[in-house]
């Protein structure tokens, strides 16, 4: 899916088009005042190229860049009337890109027996049942006192609960799928009839993940962007599942933090595993994608995404965010884990201003009311009712 992409102004696309090896001649071809381009993430030379030759008639650019990238540069409105003329499939996703990107129409995120309503903003109170979590870590290791923090995240507004059994903090040591799994398996089984609400299952342990759907969690959150094993198992249970960007492991992923075009990058890697489970036979509508803040990405690249959360929109699926006191927020504003409640939710109303769907946060009742505030601030009405 082909990922529009808009500039503030000239000297930002000039610096990002000169590191993606566009000539400079180039951009006196381009014309800036329509603000946004459409990038081609994952398109071979030989697929650029036809690209170029069936739209070079029409006066439309097409610039094939480095790492399997195109640049177009066209107008969104002269587009749309190429559309209604005649167009080939690569143009028509074009399109749909660019309508996903523009519409206010929330994507549909289901599964098997459920959906959520996306319409406006959705809040996933995070419960992480480990010793060593970054911010909530030890404190939830009963299950009594995890079904009660649950509960009160719902009463606070949360519309899905987030469990996890392994912390995946930078440098976090792994533990065995039987341990994950018996930190949370009470907890899991709780919930549907003590809580009520949509379970996740924060996990990159297929068997975990099965286990957990079976006990009720009907979302799989794989910070591992669900490889083929987890593929199969989202698919034969009937869930949804979270698809997030990450390189290399917890214990490393810091190592390499240099990409080409961070939100690029991030946005070939989300758009290659939803390709890869909808072919295995995952509905589309279960998907949805995350850039993993934090996760293989230094202070830099996380702020580059935070400004530029809205092209992930791009691909028509929920986009979910995990910024929620997070290093990166301690680094920019200062303090620790409990001192990043404010950054939280400047992050939260960032995000929400740029279209984000969903949101992964500790502070459930905090980010609900700023969510209620920048939402109703972004759409210019009152909210309705919820
Ligand atoms: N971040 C963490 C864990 N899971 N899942 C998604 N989809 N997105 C995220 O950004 C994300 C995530 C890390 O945060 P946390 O669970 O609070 O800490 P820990 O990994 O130490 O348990």
């Amino acid at each position: 899916m082909a990922r529009v992409r808009t500039y503030r102004n000239y000297q930002e696309a000039w610096g990002e088009w000169r590191r993606l090896g566009i000539p400079d001649r180039a951009f006196t071809r381009f014309d800036l005042a329509s603000r946004q381009f459409i990038f081609i993430d994952s398109i071979a030379l030989d697929e650029a190229t036809a690209l170029r030759e069936e739209l070079m008639p029409k006066g439309v650019t097409v610039l094939p860049c480095r790492g399997d990238r195109a640049l177009i540069a066209i107008a969104p409105l002269a587009l749309e009337d190429l559309l209604l003329t005649e167009a080939s499939p690569r143009l028509v996703e074009i399109g749909e890109a660019l309508r996903f990107r523009n519409d206010a129409e929330p994507p549909l995120f289901e599964w098997s027996g459920g959906s959520l309503d996306l319409s406006r903003p959705r809040v996933m109170g995070i419960l992480n049942v480990t010793p060593d979590s970054f911010s909530d870590g030890g404190r939830n290791l009963d299950a009594d006192t995890a079904v009660r923090c649950a509960l009160e995240m719902k009463n606070e507004g949360a519309d899905v609960i987030d469990i996890g059994g392994e912390s995946t903090r930078p440098g976090s040591a792994p533990v065995t799928p039987d341990e994950e799994w018996s930190r949370i398996s009470e907890v899991v089984r709780r919930m549907s009839d003590e809580v009520g609400l949509p379970v996740s299952v924060d996990t990159r342990r297929p068997e975990v993940a099965r286990r957990a759907l079976r006990a009720g969690a009907v979302m799989v959150n794989d910070i591992s962007g669900l490889r083929d094993e987890m593929i199969e198992v989202v698919r034969t249970e009937g869930a949804a599942a979270f698809v997030m960007h990450m390189r290399g492991e917890p214990a490393n992923m810091q190592d390499d933090t240099r990409y080409v075009d961070v939100v690029g990058d991030v946005y070939a890697f989300l758009e290659r595993q939803v390709r890869r489970a909808v072919a295995a036979g995952v509905p589309r509508e279960r998907l949805a994608i995350d850039p993993g803040l934090g996760f293989a990405k230094d202070v830099d690249g996380n702020l580059e995404i935070m400004s530029r959360l809205d092209e992930l929109r791009s691909m028509g699926r929920p986009v979910l965010l995990g910024a929620s006191r997070k290093t990166f927020l301690g680094k920019i504003s200062g303090g620790g884990p409990e001192e990043r409640l404010e950054a939280s939710l400047a992050a939260a109303a960032v995000a929400c201003w740029q279209g984000v769907h969903l949101f992964r946060v500790h502070d459930v009742g905090e980010t609900v009311r700023t969510l209620k505030a920048a939402s109703a601030m972004r759409a210019g009405i009152s909210p309705r009712s919820p």
